[in-house]
């Protein structure tokens, strides 16, 4: 397949800025960019299924460039609903180092840095140079602006479109670029940079954006209640990641393949129709699980994970790190206790119905104690039986409670 048909057949064009670069992707090797902004030091996952566009360019023999947005960063690209609190300078070269790492790490392509073109122009010749070419009605009439004149917008973020603008146009100079890719939320912004070369430069440079991944429900893929999954295995590890995508929609899990994964139409097709057909496999899932964290963070995470599941469902709690336990275990009964007889936590608790349900069910040793059979009623759950302060009560095969000290 060709380089554009294949992303369009994986969904991944929303908008392009000219019917030219379907010709060019196909027939040139294309330079371009993808840029982030540090606002924290790691990306999320959100974040990852914009840029495994660059890998998937690079495929196709064009030349990828990672930017992080140590200028723009300082500023704030203005979103829809209200202004953004600014972040200290400290935090931004903290968060860019973060960022350039993990983009070196994962994409392995050269990774550069606004701060280091745009830390030179002095206010006058920022006016001069660049905001003699944009039109203040050009501005007011892009989206993401336009949505902010009612609760009103600072001359800061409003400035930010023609910073990125310019670096599509230094990007140009320095470095061939000719393509800016980013998800839909940034048309504006690419459009500016197309806008700022055609003015300064007479030259056409193209844009392209991919839609919004979405869940099942509408939800920003990678925003599980409020919280991001980062891409940081230390701020989110390889098993709750692995739990986020095994639990993936059927609806939606063939559109992550092809926009996630780098498997070929006919392999994601072969899964699609096993899918279609035994739903109850999760085959698609589980393949969406093993390239996407094998992609991230290597094949031995990923059976770290599948380990970390088996052992879990297997009633094998011992040999899970506490963190990945408490994720497997979210969405069991959780509450909260002080000193007592294991009798009474089981009742009290609702684990048993009675206390003579309680007894049978430790006579016949279905009730286990972080990971060890009990069945002594008198037991003392205290502090130091707990696991960092928590209890893990499993009944039967499969039914888990978690318990904690206050
Ligand atoms: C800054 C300077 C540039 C080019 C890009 C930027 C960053 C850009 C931005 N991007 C988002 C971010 O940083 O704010 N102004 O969180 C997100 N991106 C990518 C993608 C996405 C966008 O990093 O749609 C999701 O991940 O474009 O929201 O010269």
């Amino acid at each position: 397949m060709k380089c554009f048909e294949d992303l369009k057949w994986r969904g991944l064009i929303k908008d392009i800025s000219s019917p030219e670069l379907e010709d060019k992707l196909n027939n040139e090797e294309v330079t371009f960019y993808i840029g982030t902004d540090p606002t924290a030091d790691s990306m999320h996952i959100g974040h990852f299924s914009s840029f495994l566009i660059a890998t998937r360019l690079a495929k196709y023999g064009h030349h990828p460039i990672l930017l992080v947005g140590g200028a723009t960063g300082l500023i704030g690209d203005p979103k829809p609903s209200q202004e953004r609190k600014m972040i200290t300078k400290e935090e931004v070269m903290h968060n860019v180092e973060g960022l350039t790492n993990q983009a070196k790490k994962i994409f392995g392509f050269e990774v550069v840095n606004n701060y280091d073109w745009i830390k030179d122009i002095n206010t006058i010749d920022f006016l001069r140079d660049y905001g003699k070419y944009i039109n203040v009605n050009y501005m007011l009439n892009k989206d993401i602006i336009a949505r902010r004149l009612d609760t009103g917008i600072t001359f800061c973020e409003f400035a930010y479109t023609i910073l990125q603008g310019l670096d599509f146009v230094h990007l140009y100079e320095d470095k061939g670029v000719t393509l800016e890719v980013a998800g839909s939320d940034q048309w504006g912004n690419i459009t500016t940079g197309i806008e700022l070369a055609r003015k300064m430069k007479d030259v056409e440079l193209y844009g392209l954006t991919m839609p919004l991944v979405l869940d099942a429900n509408g939800v920003k893929f990678g925003k599980t209640e409020g919280n991001a999954l980062w891409l940081d295995i230390n701020k989110t590890s390889s098993y709750e990641l692995y739990q986020y995508l095994i639990n993936s929609d059927d609806k939606c899990v063939i559109d992550y393949l092809k926009k996630l994964t780098f498997l070929t139409k006919e392999e994601i097709e072969a899964i699609e129709k096993e899918h279609n057909e035994h739903p109850e496999l999760r085959i698609a899932q589980k393949t969406l699980a093993k390239e996407v964290i094998t992609f991230l963070h290597g094949e031995e995470e990923y059976n770290k994970a599948v380990k970390t599941s088996e052992n879990l469902f297997g009633g094998n709690i011992k040999d899970i790190d506490i963190k990945d336990l408490l994720t497997g275990l979210k969405d069991v009964p959780h509450f909260d206790i002080e000193d007592c007889t294991l009798i009474d936590l089981l009742v009290n608790n609702g684990v048993a119905s009675s206390r003579r349900e309680a007894r049978e069910f430790l006579s016949s040793n279905a009730i286990s104690i972080n990971g060890d059979i009990v069945t002594d009623e008198n037991m003392m759950i205290t502090k130091e039986v707990s696991m960092d302060g928590v209890v893990i009560i499993r009944r039967g095969k499969k039914k888990y409670f978690v318990a904690s000290f206050k």
